[in-house]
């Protein structure tokens, strides 16, 4: 890809006191293999994948417009949740309580991508935070139940996937305070 590819997705991070708490509870579970690394946790809103460097200033710019159209809300997370079946589970999630203002949102900056032509999965927006992603698929009797989780969603980023691992903030921008 012309000036280097970066693989691309928005999404809204956690607050560190919410990222220590399912740390904890990640560090309880058994196994070692497979699961988020807790700095990295977030809520993805949309995945773009792999994209030219070319397209950033289009996407920083959409991502400042969105930002200042939505205050900021609060998310409750609920239960534990699997792609691609629940039980046994492959990728382990937390899902989240019905949000409308996290719908409107998701809605509002995936109108924004498509509007500027810039592709992003098009899989239904389907709320959750990924909490490990396993070789092979586990019971989901092994877990306990997660800590019970309430935060603020702030702040909208834009992150690089990095091809080590990690996750980079290549820009944030604050949602208007309500
Ligand atoms: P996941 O947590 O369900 O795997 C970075 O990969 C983020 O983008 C993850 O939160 C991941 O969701 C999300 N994502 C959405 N669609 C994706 C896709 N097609 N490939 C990789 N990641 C995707």
């Amino acid at each position: 890809m012309e000036g280097g590819g970066l693989r691309l997705f928005f999404a809204l991070p956690l607050p560190a006191e919410l990222r220590e708490a399912l740390d904890r509870w990640q560090r309880a579970q058994p196994g070692t293999r497979g699961w988020s690394r807790p700095e990295g946790l977030h809520l993805t809103l949309a995945f773009l994948g792999e994209r030219p460097v070319e397209a950033l200033p289009t996407l920083l710019g959409l991502a400042a417009a969105v930002a200042d159209r939505h205050g900021t809300f609060g998310l409750r997370a609920a239960g534990l949740g699997g792609f691609p079946k629940l039980d046994p589970v492959r990728v382990l999630w937390l899902g989240l309580d019905p949000c409308p203002a996290l719908e409107t949102l998701a809605a509002d900056l995936r109108g924004a991508l498509t509007a500027a032509g810039e592709a992003f999965d098009l899989k239904p927006f389907h709320p959750h935070l990924t909490l490990a992603r396993f070789r092979r698929a586990r019971a989901m009797t092994a877990f306990a139940p997660p800590p019970p989780a309430a935060f603020t969603a702030d702040r909208l980023v834009l992150f690089e996937s990095r091809p080590g691992g990690g996750y980079t903030p290549l820009g944030t921008w604050n949602l208007r305070r309500v």
